[in-house]
């Protein structure tokens, strides 16, 4: 059964993996027997997380490109192909949030938000389906969130973007099972991580509505997520397909706390 779950001789691309989920994520992948390859926009970041998986025992890959730029993505593929080898695993990490009331967000604003949680997995899952494909089979994992099921205020964007993401999980899963690419997703509930900081830190009302809207009472840690991506990335899920695998403490089964 240990078997299953290996991940040896697999590539592994993990986008934004510099810090945050993504790296939790490529690291578990790493354990796994997967070799690592990551992006991110920035040249320093990439440098320094490259220094951070080395003093983890990881040779990972790191490359500088925007998953929203499919020139760039295209162009970075065929790069990856040539210096490490065809991606078995792709895993869509890569994402920003607003949190801006809808009716002070810019339709620029909220086009961004779309553009990088929705068009950038997209934009990623066309560039790697094809060698996918020629060499059999494939994994793609699509980060999701609360937020493709539930709404709140201040996450418009975000919340339209995830929610599509589920929705293109389950249609690319259909459309590609029968070339062995299964497409799944991880819905994680609230993590700590750079990207909540402002919801958690400075006394912020909204740390203690998490803990108690969330049964396990606490906030997620992006460890959490890490047996459930070797599980999607593994051939133990090779008969799952268009799931969207919530990892969320509870949250989405919870009605709240009946008031003292
Ligand atoms: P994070 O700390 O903000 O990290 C996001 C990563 O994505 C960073 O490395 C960032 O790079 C990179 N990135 C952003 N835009 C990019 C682009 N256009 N091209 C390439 N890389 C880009 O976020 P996180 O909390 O780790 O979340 C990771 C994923 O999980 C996101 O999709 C998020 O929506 C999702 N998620 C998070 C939570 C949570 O509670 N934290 C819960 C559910 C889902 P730079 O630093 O260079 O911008
Ligand atoms: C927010 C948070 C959430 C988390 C995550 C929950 O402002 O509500 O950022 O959206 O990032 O997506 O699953």
């Amino acid at each position: 059964m240990a078997n299953n779950f290996s991940l040896n001789g697999k590539i592994a691309l993990v986008t934004g993996a510099s810090y945050g989920i993504g790296m939790a994520l490529a690291k578990a992948l790493a354990g796994a027997g997967a070799k690592i390859v990551f992006n991110d926009l920035d040249a320093e970041k990439v440098q320094n997380a490259l220094k951070e998986y080395k003093a983890d025992g990881i040779e990972a890959h790191g490359y500088v490109f925007n998953v929203t730029n499919e020139e760039e993505v295209t162009a970075s593929i065929a790069k990856i192909e040539k210096e490490v080898g065809i991606i078995d695993i792709l895993v869509n990490n890569a994402g920003i949030i607003k949190r801006i009331p809808a009716v002070e967000m810019t339709a620029a604003e909220f086009r961004q938000v779309i553009d990088v949680d929705l068009n950038g997995p997209f934009i990623m899952s066309k560039a790697v389906a094809p060698s996918m494909i020629k060499k059999g089979g494939g994994k793609i994992i699509n980060i999701c969130s609360m937020m493709s099921e539930l709404g709140r205020e201040t996450v418009s964007a975000y919340a339209a973007a995830k929610g599509g993401l589920k929705m293109l999980t389950k249609n690319l899963a259909c459309e590609w099972a029968e070339f062995n690419i299964q497409v799944n997703g991880i819905g994680p509930g609230y993590i700590a991580t750079p990207q909540t900081a402002p919801l958690r830190e400075n006394g912020h009302p909204f740390n203690t509505f998490i803990i108690g809207r969330t049964p396990a009472a606490r906030w997620g840690t992006p460890e959490d997520l890490q047996g459930p991506a070797v599980f999607l990335a593994s051939s133990a899920s090779d008969f799952v397909n268009g799931h969207v695998l919530y990892v969320d403490g509870g949250i989405l089964a919870y009605i709240g706390k009946q008031p003292k």
